[in-house]
C-alpha cells in the first residue's frame, strides 16, 4: 500500500499515524474548526473510541462533561480551552503507556 504518488511504503507505524490523525480530524471538524477538539467533540471521541474511559475517570462529584472539560484544562498547553493535535497525542501516549502497564494512573496523569 502506498500513501502518495511518491510511492511511500506504508509501514505499520505510518499506518497508525494516519489512523490517529484521521480519528482526530473526524471529531475535530464537527464544529467547523478542524484543528482543535472542543469539550463536546472530545467527549464524543472518548465515548465512541475509548468506551468506558470517561466513566472510569469521573468521580461521584463530577459528570462526564466536567471530566472532558478537566482533561482539556489539564492538557491545554497553549491555553485556548481546546485540544489541538499535539495535545491529543500527549494524551494518547499516556493512554498507551497505561494499557501496557507503564503508567498505572491514567486519570491522574492529566492532573
Ligand atoms: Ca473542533
Amino acid at each position: 500500500m502506498s500513501t502518495t504518488a511518491e510511492s511511500v511504503t506504508m509501514t505499520p507505524l505510518l499506518f497508525s499515524m494516519e489512523l490517529l490523525f484521521g480519528v482526530f480530524q473526524n471529531y475535530a471538524e464537527r464544529d467547523g474548526d478542524a484543528e482543535t477538539l472542543s469539550k463536546s467533540e472530545l467527549k464524543e471521541l472518548l465515548q465512541a473510541e475509548l468506551p468506558g474511559f470517561l466513566e472510569k475517570c469521573t468521580s461521584k462529584e463530577q459528570n462526564i462533561q466536567e471530566t472532558a472539560k478537566q482533561l482539556i484544562l489539564d492538557l491545554d498547553q497553549d491555553g485556548d480551552g481546546k485540544m489541538n493535535f499535539s495535545e491529543f497525542v500527549i494524551f494518547i501516549s499516556a493512554f498507551i503507556l497505561t494499557i501496557h502497564g507503564l503508567d498505572p494512573r491514567p486519570c491522574q496523569k492529566t492532573k
